[in-house]
C-alpha cells in the first residue's frame, strides 16, 4: 500500500491541523520530522522539491505533493473518504473554508 508521508514538525501548528486530520480518519502515515531552528525546510532541495515556500506541512501521497495545511486537510478527506469529517452541506462547506480561511490569513 502507498504511503502517505508527512514533512512535518512537532511545534508547529501549521503540521498540528494535518497530523489530527491523519489522525481523526484513521490514515497511517510516516513523518519526516523537520529541525526548523537548523533550517531544515529552506534547503535547496527541500524548496526544489516540495515546497516551495521553504515550510512544513507537506504531504506526499502517490505522485502527488501537496503543500499549505488547509488545503491539505481537504485533500485528505477528498483522498480519504473514511471517517468523513467535512459536512455534505454547501452552506457549511464554506462556513469551514471561512474559518479555515481566518487561521490562515489572520491568525496565523
Ligand atoms: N500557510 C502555510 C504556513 C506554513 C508555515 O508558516 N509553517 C511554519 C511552521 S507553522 C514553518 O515551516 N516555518 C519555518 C520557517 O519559517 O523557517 C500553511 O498553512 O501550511
Amino acid at each position: 500500500m502507498t504511503k502517505v508521508e508527512l514533512y512535518h514538525n512537532d511545534m508547529s501548528s501549521c503540521s498540528q491541523k494535518v497530523r489530527l486530520v491523519l489522525e481523526e480518519k484513521k490514515i497511517r502515515w510516516t513523518g519526516h520530522h523537520m529541525n526548523l531552528r537548523k533550517g531544515e525546510t529552506r534547503t535547496k532541495t527541500y524548496i526544489k522539491n516540495f515546497n516551495k515556500n521553504g515550510v512544513v506541512p507537506t504531504l506526499v501521497y502517490k505522485d502527488d505533493i501537496i503543500i499549505e495545511s488547509s488545503i491539505i486537510m481537504e485533500y485528505l478527506e477528498d483522498t480519504f473518504p473514511q471517517n468523513a469529517l467535512r459536512s455534505s452541506n454547501p452552506a457549511n462547506i464554506a462556513q469551514m473554508r471561512l474559518k479555515n480561511r481566518k487561521i490562515d490569513d489572520v491568525l496565523h
